[in-house]
């Protein structure tokens, strides 16, 4: 999957659990004139409940769009009391204004790659079930050519490991990720490899 000749690739890996039919890891990601959107949730547990939380999840952030981060949180978090709890990432960015946000609650993963150096913002700690909670939301500059990975819990880092600095194309980040990876899963498994391209106008 891609998003050829637009501002921003997407590249996807994903994976159930061994032996499961559903897959309680639900992404969406979206590219307008002026923005792009990304969203990754991993409904707690496995199988058909875990499933039905996280597109619960993402079927919000699809209908709300032009929302931000923090109002995205906010709103998902609601629409989940009474439901399984789910963790999630969201990444944003706004072209115009060259900035991207994220936030990460539990464990969902971002690491950004800008020049050939690694961060990695450490989550929020929890998930997201309907209750009242504290997050943070980051906010930077967009560079170009930088590299974003959002995945869920069965990715483990040490399959991770130089990849995500070596490569910039996302279609060789998602394909020697799945090189690296071991075949029998004990969680649900999604690898979203972004990158954002040079601003060319027209
Ligand atoms: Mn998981």
């Amino acid at each position: 999957m891609s998003t050829a000749n637009n501002k921003v690739d997407v590249s996807i890996f994903q994976q159930p659990k061994k032996g499961n039919y559903y897959c309680g890891d639900s992404y969406f990601y979206k590219e307008t004139e002026t923005g792009f959107i990304c969203a990754l949730a991993d409904g707690l547990g496995s199988g058909e409940f875990a499933n039905e939380s996280s597109k619960i999840v993402i079927d919000i952030i699809k209908e709300n769009m032009d929302v931000d981060v923090k109002q995205l949180v906010t709103i998902a978090n609601e629409r989940l009391l009474g439901k399984r709890g789910v963790v999630l990432g969201i990444l944003k960015m706004d072209f115009n204004r060259n900035l991207y946000s994220f936030s990460s609650i539990g464990n969902i993963g971002i690491i950004q790659v800008a020049d050939g150096r690694k961060k990695r913002s450490i989550p929020n700690v929890g998930y997201l079930a309907g209750y009242r909670r504290s997050f943070k939301v980051i906010k930077e500059k967009l560079e170009p050519d930088m590299n974003f990975i959002i995945f869920s819990d069965g990715v483990k880092d040490k399959e991770l490991s130089k990849m995500c600095l070596e490569n910039t194309d996302v279609h060789t980040i998602t394909k020697s990720y799945r090189y690296v990876s071991q075949e029998v899963r004990d969680d649900d498994t999604t690898l979203i490899a972004i990158h954002y391209n040079e601003n060319v106008e027209g």
